[in-house]
């Protein structure tokens, strides 16, 4: 089932049928017993016809996220660490990436309050002090406040490479900026994990075509959810719970940067597309 943030309030999508839930955000996804809530909430109410439906989701969807702060995990994917240890050669941080892939503690950082996320179909930005930015797309996990992973989403880790190359003690400065992060287009809610051959796949448009496109499955991780889960939550308390994207797969290769106006559609099996246009902060150009 998936759960999408409208402006109208919260759209349920279950068994080819959808219902508007008047439950606030947070307090919903932070529910114990999320799946099976749901589904007594679609037995319960009366389905909204399919052209209400497409009404309001082609309307503006917001990203699935309330007042939850925004964590992501580093290094999980060989892909990653290799472009890591390339980028960060000169700089001699290189054998930092290759201890960490290999540590028993993995690489978590705090990523983004909610205000800085963008959502389904909107901007996320580049930063204009950095000369190589890419996207990193990243299957998301939700987590309640008892540690429970209750949903999935699809998330984009923007990041300046060079930032990040340059010294790795600049990473928060690569990684957290106004709109540095996308989630969604829904909460895919499910009482089982979801499945580790799972497809993520992005495609990146420039004036319409592919620039650059790749595949992979979930099943390459080198970290199971509960352990990054079990770290994330071992000294942090999440009252309304918490996203953590869950780290990178997909790695254009070093000749590639993201320019303004480029199309990023990341997509991942069973949640859907999440399609970002890039763009520079107003404010700061
Ligand atoms: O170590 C730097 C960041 C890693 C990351 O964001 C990823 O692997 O996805
Ligand atoms: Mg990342």
């Amino acid at each position: 089932m998936k759960l999408y943030k409208i402006t109208k309030g919260v759209l349920l999508e279950y068994n080819d049928s959808a219902y508007i839930i008047d439950d606030e955000w947070d307090s919903l996804i932070n529910r114990d017993d999320l799946a099976a809530y749901l589904q007594l909430i679609s037995e319960d109410t009366t389905a909204i016809s399919a052209e209400v439906k497409n009404e309001y989701l082609s309307d503006k969807i917001l990203p699935p996220i309330g007042s939850q702060e925004v964590w992501a995990a580093g290094v999980t994917y060989l892909k990653s660490r290799d472009a890591r240890m390339e980028e960060s050669e000169t700089s001699g941080g290189a054998s930092l990436y290759d201890k960490v892939y290999d540590a028993p503690r993995p690489e978590l950082f705090f990523k983004a309050i909610a205000q800085r996320v963008a959502g389904h179909n909107t901007e996320v930005y580049i930063r204009k002090d950095s000369e190589w930015n890419v996207p990193e797309p990243e299957l998301t996990l939700f987590i309640n406040s008892k540690g429970i992973i209750q949903g999935y989403t699809i998330g984009n880790d923007m990041s300046s490479r060079s930032i990040e190359g340059e010294n790795a003690l600049y990473l928060p400065q690569a990684k957290i900026y106004e709109k540095s992060a996308a989630l969604g287009p829904c909460l895919l809610v499910t009482s089982t994990p979801i499945a580790t051959e799972s497809v993520i796949k992005m495609i990146i448009k420039r004036k319409g075509e592919a620039v650059y496109e790749d595949a992979t499955t979930v099943s390459r991780i080198k970290r199971s959810f509960t352990e990054l889960v079990g770290y994330l939550y071992s000294e942090c308390d999440f009252p309304v719970g918490c996203f953590l994207m869950t780290g990178t797969c997909l790695v254009p290769p070093p000749t590639f940067t993201l320019q303004q106006g480029d199309v990023v559609e990341i997509t991942i099996d069973g949640i859907g597309t999440l399609v970002n246009t890039i763009g520079l902060n107003p404010k700061h150009k």
